[in-house]
């Protein structure tokens, strides 16, 4: 017994020097993560309440959709100047075609209510420089088209009287402006740099001014060495902003720290206020389900790889509104956003595909944003019927049936100790039949499913204790 004793301890003692070991690894940093853990104010509480976004690419880019003198180049849209190699002076003179006669601010914030989006993310600049606000920093702006309105301002007034927040995505990277640098080698590069550095500060501060109730910045293209070796313009960006605007939100891809790393510092400690490296994929739900830990967001293309308008949907597969919808509740059932991108030509119309998947996925929601609205992962044990997810506010837990096995019957693993008091799907009542130790059975009736199944699971009390005997193995 004695033995034993001696064992513990020297055990204890080293978990705790191994655990202290770890402790001192964490390295000083100057330009490190500003606080850790998830951030509970209101501003985010309201943005992780959200859920569903809507991603909108919209700039020069929509004008030619991926097709220049004739060719068409299968690339993301908004890298055709890049794809085809175009000079920096004919691309910046599409300023002067852009004209959208479909544009109709209103009419995008109705079509984001049916689909039952909370927030609205726009590319105020993309990598071509061109601003869709008035910028007193720069003339490669929408006041200097045919259109000539400030198109943000529109776009933030349509959508905020719809009740829907918006975001502000702004590229860093921008192929305009002649003090960019993709590295910095020499001391012209420095210079040149840091010039660049002050106007983007610049613009950032006008954003985050002239909008005030913009909710968010969703930086991106920061991902070339210049970047990497200024991770304290990035510290300082993230505190001006919310000193500018106080509850505003910070992507971590603006983020990189006193070594270059980037949306997670040198500690492992995440950057800005949520992880936005999910881009055209989920976490993996068992590898990455530490996401709980920190807030995040999954940004979705309709096709494979066009974030942009392009004019050519035939060259990739095009997501169905079931399949959207289904990453939205399984992104919702880990913990997360699901911000689905949409990509307007440049008469500012949506493509048919689009309005369809915005009306099909508004439908469902209609009927059952309860249990994405106010929703997060519910740490009840994943099958493969479906998703879980847990009202926040309540702890009621949702079931939502992607697959109706063919028996019918939607097995439920419920946490130990758990009592299920009852399960309905409006007024349906469903018997749950218990069939094991804090397991149960549903049986739905067989039969063709053509939505997902939404069944709700009241819970309360302690379990019934010691009707089942624990296998002895
Ligand atoms: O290069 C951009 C791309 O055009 C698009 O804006 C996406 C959206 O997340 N971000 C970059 C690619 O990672």
């Amino acid at each position: 017994m004695k033995s034993i004793k001696i064992w513990s301890l020297c055990l204890t003692m080293l978990a705790a020097s191994y655990a202290q070991a770890q402790q001192k690894e964490q390295i000083a940093l100057k330009y490190g993560a500003q606080y850790s853990g998830k951030r509970t104010d209101e501003a985010m509480n309201k943005w992780r309440s959200n859920r569903f976004g809507q991603f909108i690419h919209w700039g020069l880019y929509a004008i030619p959709g991926g097709v220049w003198n004739g060719k068409t180049y299968n690339y993301a849209a908004e890298f055709l100047k890049s794809s085809a190699h175009i000079p920096t002076s004919t691309w910046d003179s599409l300023m002067y075609q852009f004209n959208p006669k479909k544009f109709n601010a209103r009419e995008w914030a109705k079509l984001a209510k049916k689909m039952g989006v909370k927030y609205m993310t726009i590319t105020t600049k993309h990598h071509e420089g061109f601003c869709l606000w008035p910028s007193k920093y720069t003339d490669f702006n929408i006041s200097r088209t045919p259109y000539g309105k400030d198109i943000l301002k529109e776009l933030v007034e349509a959508y905020n009287a719809e009740g829907i927040d918006v975001n502000f995505y702004y590229s860093v990277l921008d192929w305009h402006h002649p003090d960019w640098r993709y590295d910095i080698k020499t001391p012209e590069d420095s210079i040149a740099f840091r010039r660049f550095l002050d106007f983007a500060g610049n613009q950032l501060q006008e954003l985050a001014t002239n909008y005030p109730t913009v909710k968010a910045f969703w930086f991106d293209g920061t991902w070339d060495n210049s970047i990497k070796k200024n991770g304290w313009w990035t510290y300082e960006m993230e505190k001006m902003l919310k000193s500018v605007r106080p509850g505003v939100i910070v992507n971590s891809r603006l983020r990189a720290d006193d070594y270059g790393k980037r949306h997670f510092d040198s500690n492992g400690q995440l950057m800005g206020d949520y992880e936005s490296g999910y881009e055209r994929r989920l976490p993996n739900p068992v590898k990455d389900l530490q996401v709980t830990k920190w807030d995040w967001e999954a940004c979705m293309t309709i096709p494979e790889n066009q974030w942009g308008y392009h004019k050519d949907w035939s060259i990739s597969h095009i997501k169905t509104p079931l399949e959207l919808l289904e990453m939205l509740v399984q992104t919702t059932s880990m913990g997360g956003n699901f911000l689905l991108n949409f990509g307007p030509a440049g008469d500012g119309s949506f493509r048919p595909e689009e309005q369809k998947i915005a009306n099909t996925i508004g439908d469902w929601m209609q009927q059952n944003g309860q249990v994405i609205y106010g929703c997060d992962y519910a740490g009840w044990e994943k099958q493969d019927w479906g998703y879980f997810t847990k009202r926040t506010a309540s702890n009621q837990i949702n079931m939502v049936v992607f697959n109706v096995p063919v028996s019918g019957i939607l097995k439920i693993k419920a946490p130990a100790g758990t009592q299920l008091k009852k399960a309905y799907a409006g007024t349906k009542q469903f018997k749950l039949e218990e069939v094991a130790k804090d397991q149960y059975f549903i049986h739905l009736p067989v039969q063709v499913y053509t939505t997902p199944q939404v069944i709700v699971i009241e819970t309360g009390g302690g379990g019934k204790g010691g009707q089942y005997q624990e296998a002895k193995t």
